[in-house]
């Protein structure tokens, strides 16, 4: 089945998750507060009508996000641990996903078991997609507002906190805290429903940005430092090398969040970031403030996203990857320039 049109039909939608029993949750590995908080929601949903429902991601809850649940919650992918389970899953739901790349080695036991999948989100997929069903809204904020839109179909009783919890953390996060372009009166309206059934906005915001590690801010420090600008400041990109990551103690998840900060300065349309994740492999990030489509850079580069915030993982070392990718970058940019002149 293919939804992927707007408006969605969640009766349709509705249907098949009827008709499992055990269901599978999952989103992308480094997962963000959307894929996590959408998550958390269907699932205090799933378990509250019967349903026998886990959330299995590839990688580890961060810390900041651990007031959406504990272990007994969130699992961390274990083929071992967990095969009995899972060979015997009636759908797995992947949320925010934007590449099925993204849920890794999650992605082997979903074909060679022939599990059904249903992929929920607002990312956009190509028609030839892999999943079973398709759910995409492209316009929709975060995949949080599509599970609060198939929320209102699915259930008799109202929210209930827990999931209001995971869904205000994932529109929070993706909107930038509502500043962002993609943040419109849905999402707003979304957020207001949170704030009637009891979700402590601000404690939320507080723990998961004001509570940076000494170890994200030192590696901020390094990188702000080490600024490049390129045409004329429009663009400003920063590499984050593996030395940088020990030097200043941190974990991948400590560079969540930096490009956005780097497009906050003046004249600077695009933020690029380029992250040494291996010595193999490198993390490409884009930010836009709207001037300038940056998931057309990141598509030339294999990867996806939305038209002002999107990224790719490059195969190769930095010293290989660094130059081709910023001279792309202003090479497109400078096309894109032209083409709105
Ligand atoms: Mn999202």
């Amino acid at each position: 089945m293919n939804f992927n049109s707007t408006p969605i039909d969640w009766h349709q939608v509705h249907n098949v998750l009827d008709a499992a029993q055990r269901i599978m949750l999952t989103t992308h590995e480094n997962p963000d507060g959307d894929g996590l908080g959408s998550e958390v929601a269907l699932f205090h949903h799933l378990r509250e009508i019967g349903k026998d429902a886990r959330i299995i991601n590839y990688s580890s809850l961060p810390d900041e996000y651990s007031f959406l649940g504990g272990d007994d919650i969130f699992e961390t992918f274990n083929k071992n641990k967990q095969l009995d389970w899972l060979k015997k899953v009636d759908l797995v739901i992947i949320f925010d996903v934007g590449d099925f790349n993204r849920v890794r080695n999650i992605k082997d036991v979903i074909e060679q078991y022939k599990l059904k999948t249903m992929n929920l989100d607002h990312h956009p997929h190509p028609e030839d997609h892999p999943f079973t069903h398709n759910v995409v809204n492209i316009d929709a904020a975060a995949t949080g507002c599509m599970v609060f839109d198939y929320l209102q179909i699915a259930r008799s009783e109202p929210l209930t906190k827990a999931i209001c919890d995971g869904i205000y953390t994932a529109v929070m996060t993706d909107t930038g805290c509502f500043r962002y372009s993609n943040t419109d009166s849905k999402s707003h309206t979304i957020a207001m429903e949170c704030l009637d059934k009891g979700v402590n906005t601000h404690e939320i915001y507080q723990l998961v940005y004001e509570n940076s590690s000494k170890a994200r801010v030192s590696l901020l420090g390094n990188i702000l430092t080490t600024l490049n600008y390129e045409l004329e400041g429009q663009l400003a990109w920063f590499i984050i090398t593996q030395d940088m990551m020990h030097q200043a103690s941190a974990s991948s998840s400590d560079v969540d969040g930096f490009s956005d900060f780097v497009r906050t300065i003046k004249g600077v349309e695009v933020a690029l970031m380029i992250y040494e994740q291996s010595y193999e492999s490198c993390r490409i990030n884009f930010r836009s403030k709207g001037k300038f489509r940056v998931s057309d850079i990141a598509k030339a580069l294999g990867g996806g996203g939305h038209a002002f915030a999107a990224g790719s993982v490059i195969e190769g070392s930095l010293a290989d990857l660094k130059e081709k990718v910023v001279k792309l970058t202003k090479q497109m940019i400078m096309k894109q320039a032209g083409a709105q002149e």
